[in-house]
């Protein structure tokens, strides 16, 4: 005899948490479990034992992350070409090379083959005729969540462990959903902004510096003042990518003062997997590590609620609720 337990209702699966509230999900009145006959269950007719396949994560993989813990969600916004997954590669090949947090150690990951497919294109040694190159454009898709790439750390303090998943999204779904946040076009651009704790918001140096730096500009511009609106004060980094490519001083100029009036309190950082004649590539690697290390702090959240009702501890209302509905 066997046992499928799962939750019936959809935008939990979704989001990965309960909607109604219990920590404990097996107390909710929609979590459903059956019993399977032995040979329902039974492994030996089961072509897939393993309850994960180890590429990205999608929606319907989410509860594997979140049964324990609710994962802290990093969001990578920033339109199509910007260097996006090129930074999840390089994150992922520091990652085996080093302790990349200084903090955390690396303590498992359900996505070892999906990012193995974003960084096999980097590494050597490789087809002779193909010289390492970038990894390929994150294809165009209606998907209701975006590709997910998770790592489990472990906190050298306490040895506590976090959940950390990393989207990688499409550009094209941002570009929309600055002009037009309507979750019919690209849910998956609102699942991203919406459950994200932190943002990387990635400022392309290259397109500043191509042909249409003002095209540029203006898409920067309207991602910028579109997650301004939807952050909920949730921590930004900018991420200027392709820094090894120089931006013409004006542009530059403007990009900033658009991108420090929309998002006042975001942290810059300049970005580059290019080696650079006469930097030093550990530079390279210290902003990735910089990077990172900003969108896996968690900031503290402030809850700011109004109620009509007194209490006598206006600072923790939590600490004054006494039950049945009084404070
Ligand atoms: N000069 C330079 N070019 C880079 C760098 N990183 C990425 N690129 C170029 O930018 C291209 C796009 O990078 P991706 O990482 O695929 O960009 P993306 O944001 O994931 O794009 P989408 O998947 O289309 O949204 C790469 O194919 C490279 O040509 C860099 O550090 N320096
Ligand atoms: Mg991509």
């Amino acid at each position: 005899m066997g046992v499928d337990s799962h939750c019936s209702q959809t935008e939990c699966n979704e989001t990965g948490e309960c909607l109604y509230g219990n920590h404990d999900r097996y107390t909710c009145e929609h979590w459903q479990t059956t019993e399977i006959a032995a040979e329902e269950s039974s492994t030996e007719h089961d072509t897939q034992v393993a309850p994960w396949h180890s590429d990205a994560l999608s929606k319907l993989d989410i509860n594997l992350v979140s049964v324990q813990r609710r994962p802290h969600v990093i969001a990578l916004v920033g339109p199509h070409n910007a260097g996006k997954t090129t930074y999840l590669a390089a994150i992922h090949l520091l990652c085996l090379r080093e302790p990349v947090l200084k903090d955390f150690s690396f303590a498992g990951s359900l996505t070892l083959r999906g990012w193995q497919r974003i960084i096999e294109s980097m590494q050597y040694p490789r087809d002779k005729n193909l010289p390492p190159s970038y990894p390929p454009h994150t294809p165009n898709s209606n998907e209701r969540v975006p590709g997910l790439l998770h790592y489990t750390l472990r906190t050298n303090e306490d040895e506590g462990l976090q959940e950390i998943l990393l989207t990688d999204a499409p550009g094209e779904w941002f570009t929309s959903w600055a002009c037009n946040p309507d979750e019919s076009m690209y849910p998956g651009a609102v699942w991203t902004i919406r459950n994200a704790d932190a943002y990387l918001f990635f400022v392309d140096s290259d397109a500043l510096a191509g042909d249409e730096p003002g095209v540029a500009r203006s898409t920067i511009e309207s991602m910028a003042m579109r997650l301004a609106e939807e952050r909920n004060e949730k921590p930004v980094g900018i991420v200027w990518s392709k820094s090894d490519v120089k931006i013409d001083g004006v542009i530059e100029q403007q990009v900033e003062t658009i991108l420090s009036r929309e998002l006042p309190d975001a942290t810059s950082f300049r970005m580059s997997v290019r080696p650079q004649k006469g930097n030093d590539p550990e530079m390279m690697v210290e902003s990735l590590k910089d990077t990172l290390e900003f969108a896996t702090t968690k900031q503290p959240v402030a809850i700011d609620f109004q109620t009509d009702c007194p209490t006598g501890n206006p600072e923790d209302r939590f600490l004054s609720y006494r039950g049945n509905g009084h404070v």
